[in-house]
Order: structure tokens, then C-alpha cells, then sequence
């Protein structure tokens, strides 16, 4: 979906911006994706220069720029080029632009409001908080307009001149507005470093593979907690490229290429659908994570959701085929046992063409994760093929559009925040290593094993430290068996 704005709109907006042409990508849509501050939040934070537009019954458009990304910090956040800005006034063009004149005051970042510019002595521009549900042909938003606190309205006597004197908008939409491609590559001035929410990422180079190694082999578990790894869960359609994945990492780590995990065409194994691998350093010191690789996630052959849950809640001694007749069924599973980050792996270069049941079940497995409080991440692998440019220098994956647009597709699908979506190129046909699909992998796996971490603090905080059977309860027993019974209805 390409969003309500008008080129000419665009155009007007770039003008305002003054750096150039811009690449804008809808980010968030409240009639697509409802009128929430958490998901507001969920699919734009972090992202770089946004604009968010208002449209309203009159034809009025209006909304603000901000260079700086939104988060859910909760304080406000400076930004010397932030603006607010009218298009349209009750159906004719009306170009304004108001400048900010308090920086430090520009947006505010919290997690229970949208949009908000301005902060401080009065909110300029303050969209809504919580969630507005649609009356009729509008959503009535809460929010409110401080009218010139901390930006400039020159050129206008109050907000009903902008907003027709309501906050009845049609439509409310946030573009994330990034430097085209074609210029990404040949500048390096400042106005890129505007758009590194995306590309942003430390000089690739020997420096940081090893930096990323080092860094990795030093991470464990809090000892505290007793355990030994962090246990990641690979998931995904057959083909996706999990196993490959498992061998990069095996190969980042080795400094050679290795084919640990068996790859490409085979059967499905119906027996040995798990597989852990442990990944060593080159001096063969064993690092403190294990990959589980699975079988797929397809709708007839993969795992089902009751296998899922198991899997992932630690009830089967996954290290043996699971099964539900199996007899290894773990009745109170210790955090060692557990799942402490699911990874989905998706192709990225066939995602348009991911099969429905697929999908379905995806979702389905997402929903189990975040139940369980389990962290999850998804890689996406393949951008090599999804994008030419990224074939040539896999570096460019966190540049390329191509691939901006497959995590925007990816994160819209699945609801993961894109913070969490993973690009990486495997080794396929190499015959040598190749830095930047090593560091590439080593990026993902070092989020991969923050996010396992993350749910260990979870558990130190929530539940506090030494509930052995924090994972089991009757109950949710009871409402697998359900599940189960309608899935297989
Ligand atoms: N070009 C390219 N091919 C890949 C990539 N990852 C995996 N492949 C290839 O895709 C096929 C399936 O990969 P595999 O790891 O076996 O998938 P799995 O079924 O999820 O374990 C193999 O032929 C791999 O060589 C990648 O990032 N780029
Ligand atoms: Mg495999």
C-alpha cells in the first residue's frame, strides 16, 4: 500500500526538507493498522526521519517533520529540523512551513502517545494517546494543539487555519523520508546520516568481524542462572535457509567455511526433526549458545502448534525426535530446557510468494512465542538474490530499499518490530570467506543472543530468582489440548 499522500504533496514536502529528493516508505497507517500509540510505536520507532500527515473531512492536510527518530523513551528529544507544516487547507493547496524554534523541544517520544511535536511548556502538535477507535467517517483523536510553544507558525493566526478547527482526521499516516538510492552510495555527507535507523551500522572491516567475534564469545547467561547457553530455536519453511544459517555462524566462527548442518534439497525428515548445534571458536573454546534447527513450518509436514508450544515452553527433550506419543515429555521444565529466543527464517526473496497456510501457521507460532514471554527475532535471509546490489556487496543490505521493503513487508505481515528483522546473506556456493557475510551474520546473532538475554532479565525481574516450575502450569495444559483439538478439526 503506497499511503493517501499526493506526489505533488511529496514534492512540496522534500522542498521543505531541502535535502534532495526523498524515498518515502509508509510506515504506519491508523486505517491500516489502527489507531494505537503501541503501534504507532511498534512500527516506527527507530526508523530515522518520518513525516506524519493528518488528513481531515474539510481536505485539509497538514502533520510535522522530524529528522530525529520516535521512540518510547518518554522525554522529549532534540532536533533543529523539525518542522510543522500545512499542504492543503479545506481542499486547495496551502504550502506552509513552521520552523522549530525551541530544539530541545522538538518531538516526545512516550510510549502512550502518537505522534507528538513539541513538548515541554505546550504540546504543538499532540495527536493521540491510547487507541481511537473510528466514529463513523472519522477517528476523533485526543490529542490537543499548543499553537506556536515551540514552533514558528508564521503565516497562519491559529491551528483553525490548519486543521479547520478539529481533530477529526480520515486518515493519519508516518512516512519514513530517506535519501533515494541512487544518491545513498555516492554521498557520505551528513544528510545520510540522517536515515541511519536503516543503514545505520559501525564501518565493516576486519575491525568489527572481530570485534563481533570477541564480543559474542565473551557473552553467557547470567551466572545466577546457572546455565550453561542460550537456547535459540531456528523456525521456517524448508528451503528458507536455516541450516545454512547454522553454518555461516559455524564458519564466521571457524574462519573457514563449514557444512556442519546439511543443506539444500533433501527430504523431509520426519524422524530427526531437531537438531542443536554447538559452535566452537577456532581454538575450539565452545561458545555459549546453541542453534536448534528444526524441520519446516509448513501447513502438513512441519511441526504443529502443540509440538510448537512444547518445543519452545521445553517439555520435550528436544535433543530426541519430538513427538506427542513421545515419552520424554518434560512435566516441569527447567530454564535450561526452555527456549530463550525463537528465530522465524524467511526467505526474502520469495516473501510476496509465501504460501497462506504458511503464513497462518507463522502467526500462530508468533502468538505462542509471545505467550510464553519468549523473545523472537526474524532473519531473513537470501538478499543476495532479492536484491542485485546487496549480490555484489552483501554490505548493502542494510542500505538497499530492496531489502527496506522487504522488512517493512515482513515487519506488516507479522507485526514484528523491525528492530528485530534480521537480513543476512548465507554462504551458499562460496569457496572462501567473505567478511561482510560474517559480519552480517555476527550482527544478527549478537541480536539474537541481546534478545535471549532480555527475556533472562525477564525472568530475574519478574518472577524472581529460584521458581522452578515458573513454566508449567495445569492449566495452560488444558488449553494446549483445546488448541490441539481445533487444529486438528
Ligand atoms: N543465494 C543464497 N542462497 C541461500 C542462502 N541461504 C540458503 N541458501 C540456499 O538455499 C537452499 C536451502 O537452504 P537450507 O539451509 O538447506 O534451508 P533449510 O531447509 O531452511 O535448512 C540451499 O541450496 C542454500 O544453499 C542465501 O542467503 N543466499
Ligand atoms: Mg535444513
Amino acid at each position: 500500500m503506497d499511503g493517501k499522500l499526493s506526489q505533488s504533496d511529496k514534492e512540496q514536502l522534500e522542498d521543505f526538507v531541502g535535502l534532495g529528493p526523498r524515498r518515502f516508505t509508509l510506515l504506519y497507517s491508523i486505517t491500516r493498522d489502527g489507531c494505537s500509540s503501541a503501534t504507532f510505536h511498534q512500527r516506527c520507532d527507530y526508523q530515522g526521519p518520518t513525516v506524519t500527515v493528518l488528513y481531515n473531512q474539510q481536505g485539509s492536510v497538514y502533520g510535522g517533520y522530524t529528522s530525529a527518530s520516535w521512540s518510547s523513551i518518554g522525554t522529549t528529544t532534540r532536533d533543529d529540523k523539525a518542522f510543522l507544516f500545512q499542504l492543503q487547507f479545506s481542499g486547495s493547496s496551502r504550502p506552509n512551513k513552521f520552523s522549530i524554534t525551541n530544539t530541545a523541544y522538538s518531538i516526545y517520544c512516550h510510549a502512550s502517545n502518537g505522534p507528538v511535536f513539541g513538548g515541554n511548556a505546550g504540546y504543538d502538535l499532540n495527536c493521540f494517546s491510547g487507541t481511537i477507535n473510528k466514529s463513523g467517517a472519522y477517528y476523533q483523536l485526543n490529542g490537543g494543539n499548543s499553537f506556536g510553544t515551540n514552533y514558528s507558525m508564521s503565516g497562519v493566526s491559529s491551528w483553525n487555519g490548519i486543521h479547520n478547527g478539529n481533530l477529526q482526521v480520515t486518515e493519519l499516516e508516518v512516512y519514513s523520508v530517506c535519501v533515494q538510492p541512487s544518491t545513498t552510495s555516492a554521498s557520505t555527507g551528513t544528510d545520510d546520516k540522517e536515515c541511519e535507523a536503516w543503514g545505520r551500522h559501525p564501518e565493516f572491516g576486519d575491525e568489527l568481524r572481530q570485534e563481533l567475534l570477541q564480543e559474542i564469545a565473551s557473552m553467557q547467561p547470567y551466572s545466577e542462572l546457572k546455565l550453561q547457553e542460550y537456547r535459540v530455536l531456528l523456525i521456517g519453511p524448508v528451503g528458507a535457509g536455516k541450516s545454512s544459517f547454522v553454518n555461516t555462524v559455524c564458519s564466521a566462527f571457524r574462519g573457514r567455511i563449514v557444512q556442519r548442518a546439511t543443506c539444500g534439497d533433501q527430504q523431509h525428515s520426519f524422524t530427526k526433526s531437531y537438531q542443536a548445534y554447538n559452535v566452537k571458536t577456532q581454538k575450539n573454546a565452545p561458545l555459549h549458545f546453541r542453534l536448534c534447527d528444526t524441520r519446516g513450518l509448513e501447513p502438513d509436514l512441519g511441526i504443529n502448534m502443540k509440538e510448537f508450544d512444547y518445543l519452545v515452553n521445553g517439555h520435550f527433550n528436544a535433543e530426541s525426535s519430538i513427538s506427542l506419543e513421545d515419552k520424554m515429555f518434560v512435566v516441569k521444565p527447567s530454564l535450561a530446557e526452555k527456549v530463550h529466543c525463537v528465530v522465524f527464517v524467511l526467505d526474502a526473496s520469495t516473501l510476496d510468494k509465501l504460501d497462506p497456510g504458511v503464513i497462518i501457521k507463522m502467526k500462530e507460532f508468533v502468538k505462542i512465542t509471545a505467550r510464553g514471554n519468549t523473545k523472537q527475532a526474524l532473519l531473513l535471509t537470501k538478499i543476495d538474490i532479492a536484491d542485485n546490489y546487496v549480490k555484489e556487496s552483501p554490505q548493502h543490505a542494510l542500505s538497499s530499499f530492496a531489502i527496506q521493503d522487504v522488512v517493512v513487508k515482513a515487519s506488516n505481515m507479522f507485526g514484528f518490530p523491525r528492530y528485530s528483522i534480521l537480513p543476512v546473506k548465507n554462504y551458499e556456493e562460496e569457496a572462501e570467506m567473505r567478511e561482510d557475510v560474517d559480519i552480517l551474520a555476527l550482527l544478527a546473532l549478537r541480536k539474537i543472543l541481546h534478545f535471549a538475554e532480555d527475556y533472562m532479565d525477564g525472568i530475574l525481574n519478574d518472577r524472581g530468582f529460584g521458581a522452578e516450575s515458573f513454566l508449567y502450569s495445569e492449566s495452560d495444559d488444558l488449553a494446549l489440548e483445546t488448541e490441539a483439538a481445533s487444529e486438528s478439526a
